[in-house]
């Protein structure tokens, strides 16, 4: 059987789980929120990436179903969370072009906010660059209205696509993720230096905070913070966990 007509029964038979990566709050060290990563747990080919069944499901449709499941997921977890440690934990969904141009993605974000009676200030949308400039002017009506809600929008995987600045200031965000390629060769050479050291001036001036993925090592760290990041996520402090796993980086201290 193809993959793509197995994908439509992975919800079904409870295939798909959520692995949660901590995010890091520099100033204090503590963790601040998750990433939400979907795996797809194969009855024979194993834990499959979402890199390998979100393109599937995008031209399949099954994205839209898909995608709801993960706000919902997300949502509910993260209201677990704020019950069992009486303080509120932000939740980051990444969500797929097709699944925010299809219609009826603000009422499912208002279902999952409703059914789970989680605050819409835990929900954090990453919507990757490339979104952002397919339809500036629709993408940007549709961002005021998510956020008019009450939800966090940051640009995922910054810097790798095409952003247009004159849009970008232009669109509703809070956060900018500086892709993790960026993280991973700023000790290469002066200029990939400068690079990351622009992407935080630009950020600044957005008045966006900003994540730096991809952290590895302890030496990446401490020069990103020195550079004024906010918010870093990475292997130096965590995969991405299952829930209980990840319920004890809580009240971890970094
Ligand atoms: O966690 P991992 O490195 O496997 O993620 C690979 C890619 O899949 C990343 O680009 C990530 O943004 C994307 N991804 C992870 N979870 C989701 C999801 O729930 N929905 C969508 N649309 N993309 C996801
Ligand atoms: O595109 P997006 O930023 O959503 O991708 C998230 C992906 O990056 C996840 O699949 C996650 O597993 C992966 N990831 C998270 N931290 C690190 C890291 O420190 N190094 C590498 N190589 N990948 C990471
Ligand atoms: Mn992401
Ligand atoms: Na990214």
């Amino acid at each position: 059987l193809e993959l793509g007509s197995q994908l439509r029964h992975a919800l079904d038979r409870d295939e798909l789980t959520l692995l949660y990566q901590p995010m890091v709050q520099l100033c204090d060290g503590t963790t601040a929120g998750f990433e939400a990563l979907l795996r797809w747990e194969h009855p024979e080919h194993g834990t499959v990436s979402p890199n390998m069944f979100i393109p599937i499901a995008e031209s399949n449709g099954l994205i839209v179903e898909i995608g709801k499941w993960v706000l919902r997921k997300a949502c509910q977890q993260a209201k677990l969370w704020q019950v069992e440690f009486g303080r509120p934990i932000m939740i980051s969904v990444n969500v797929s072009v097709r699944q925010l141009s299809a219609s009826g993605f603000v009422e499912a974000v208002n279902e999952a906010l409703e059914e789970t009676q989680l605050q819409p200030e835990c929900l954090k949308l990453e919507v990757t660059e490339s979104l952002l400039m397919q339809d500036p002017e629709s993408t940007i009506e549709l961002l005021h209205e998510l956020r008019r809600i009450g939800l966090t929008i940051g640009i995922d995987d910054f810097g790798t696509g095409y952003s247009s600045l004159s849009y970008l200031h232009r669109m509703p965000l809070d956060i900018l993720k500086v892709d993790r390629s960026f993280v991973d060769s700023m000790f290469d050479s002066d200029k990939n230096a400068a690079l990351i050291r622009s992407i935080l001036a630009l950020a600044k001036s957005l008045e966006l905070n900003v994540v730096a993925e991809g952290v590895e090592t302890r030496a990446q760290l401490q020069r990103l913070q020195d550079l004024g990041c906010h918010f870093v996520q990475g292997f130096y402090f965590s995969h991405p966990l299952k829930p209980d796993a990840a319920s004890e980086m809580i009240n971890h201290h970094w």
